[in-house]
């Protein structure tokens, strides 16, 4: 057996025997204890390119929007870029030595689109696939299943010039990159996700203009949920074409709406901001339609630039499901429009009555509970990857250089025992990703919020240090449960 063979064995070892996994897990989830989790469960750590690669002009990559942004100035905290990031790209070996030390069984992390086509479109650039190449067999070899998402919010910048999201053509473009990667790695990757959190890059990316590329568009934002559902589709066959064994899943950030008041009106609000956040996109992928009762219904065809045969192309029946939770979102009725028609609604993710993290999120581990039971309703039987669930706290190194970051501790602690009674109670989850494997660069926060189990010193060559948190998050991985 050669090496590239052996790889794939280890392929099938790490990632291909979860659907017998699942049955047991299935099995074991009615008879678990407060704070267990079923045979075969996944532990495992995320990080996303842009937030931890760095090496943002090497090896042919081509400039993304983020590139593009973080130069503008005022858009991000202190001017930070994510240039050189966690130097992950030069460094990913030290990242797998932390996921083992954290006896971590799963990998996620995002493929820069424009390592692979610099300017968005044609030929694959072969240093760039290199780099993914490498990464790959590295986490195999260390017997860690690779879990890659496709699209983290990196567009490339000339997709953006030609219209970005809000363009239907973008979604024939994600489509060609989606098969380069499934022929390059599909031989040794076997669970790809799509997206990462399309609600949150669509809304704060064209609407709300604080992430790349910093439009503040509403009616360009709903046009770009209708292409990123149709590049949801595309990709999805690109990958099944490229290999028909691939398992494609992908990311939905989801989070209880809940309303301001008791008043009929900030119930209504919510209940609409509940449908555009959580069940935009993974509805009509599932189903072909999207949810009634947030667009008016005679406007809705226009305004997402729906066109007939959609109800097909959007469709992709998802292998297995990520979510993402970090808290709870407040919704209130205003009495000005929010530029989507027939929205009239506030949100705030910080004002509750709830302790906060360090971000000022509201820390909710009911709310982790509550939507996995509703958004099991919409994704059924599939299997679940919590994909992303962690909190900011930025406990710096104290004079022995440890790191003490009780309140994460506490943060996870909670949401994993939440977690383990919603598997209890039949909701069927496979995995944890606790974000993140290491401080990074965080969006419009640059360096200043740190989600990490594992310190990064960003004033000293990006030296990693565990924090107290990843010490007993290993125990939790080595024990299957919360300890
Ligand atoms: O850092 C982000 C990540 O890129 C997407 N999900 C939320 C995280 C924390 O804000």
């Amino acid at each position: 057996m050669d090496r590239r063979e052996m790889l794939k064995s280890g392929a099938a070892a790490a990632g291909v025997a979860l659907l017998p996994q699942l049955a047991l897990a299935a099995d074991a989830a009615g008879k678990l204890k407060p704070g267990e989790f079923p045979p075969g469960f996944l532990w495992g750590a995320a990080t996303a390119a842009y937030q931890v690669e760095g090496a943002y002009n090497e090896d042919g990559k081509g400039e993304s929007v983020w590139d593009r942004f973080v130069l503008a100035p005022g858009k991000i905290k202190n001017g930070d870029t994510g240039n050189v990031a966690c130097d992950s790209y030069h460094r990913y070996r030290d990242d797998i030595a932390l996921l083992r030390a954290m006896n971590l069984k799963s990998y996620r992390f995002s493929i820069a689109w424009t390592r692979i086509q610099p300017n968005g479109t044609g030929a694959a650039n072969a240093r760039g696939l290199a780099y993914y190449d490498r990464l790959t067999d590295a986490l195999l070899e260390a017997g860690i299943r690779p879990l890659p998402t496709l699209y983290h919010w990196d567009l490339p910048q000339e997709l953006e010039d030609r219209g970005g999201w809000p363009n239907r053509d973008t979604a024939a473009r994600f489509a060609d990159y989606a098969a380069i990667m499934g022929r390059a790695l599909g031989d040794r990757i076997n669970n790809w996700s799509l997206f990462n959190e399309s609600k949150a890059f669509t809304q704060l990316s064209y609407w709300q203009g604080v992430f790349a590329p910093g439009r503040k568009d509403a009616l360009a934002f709903l046009k770009a949920t209708h292409t990123v559902n149709l590049a949801h589709g595309s990709g999805y066959r690109a990958l099944k074409a490229a290999n028909a064994k691939l398992q494609v899943g992908s990311v939905y950030d989801v989070s209880p709406h809940i309303p301001a008041t008791d008043s009929p009106a900030d119930r209504a609000a919510a209940e609409a901001m509940a449908k555009l956040s959580n069940l935009w996109f993974v509805a009509p992928v599932l189903t072909g339609r999207y949810p009634d009762g947030v667009l008016p219904a005679q406007q809705q065809a226009a305004l997402l630039g729906w066109q007939s045969g959609d109800e097909q192309l959007v469709r992709a029946d998802l292998d297995f499901v990520g979510l993402n939770y970090y808290s709870m979102t407040r919704v209130a009725a205003s009495a000005q429009n929010s530029g989507v028609p027939g929205l009239n609604v506030t949100v705030d993710w910080a004002v509750g009555p709830d302790e906060k993290t360090d971000f000022g999120w509201d820390i909710y581990p009911q709310g982790f509970y509550d939507i996995l039971k509703s958004m099991q309703q919409v994704t059924g039987k599939r299997p679940i990857e919590i994909t992303e669930n962690g909190a900011a706290y930025n406990n710096k190194p104290d004079a022995t250089g440890q790191i003490h970051d009780p309140k994460r501790i506490a943060y996870l602690r909670a949401h994993l025992n939440a977690l383990s009674r919603a598997i209890a109670d039949g909701v069927p989850v496979r995995g944890y990703h606790c974000w993140s494997l290491m401080d990074n660069f965080e969006w419009a926060q640059g360096y200043s919020q740190r989600f990490g189990l594992t310190y990064v010193d960003f004033d000293n060559h990006q030296q990693r240090t565990l924090k107290e948190s990843a010490y007993w998050y290993a125990k939790v991985a080595a024990a299957n449960r919360v300890v």
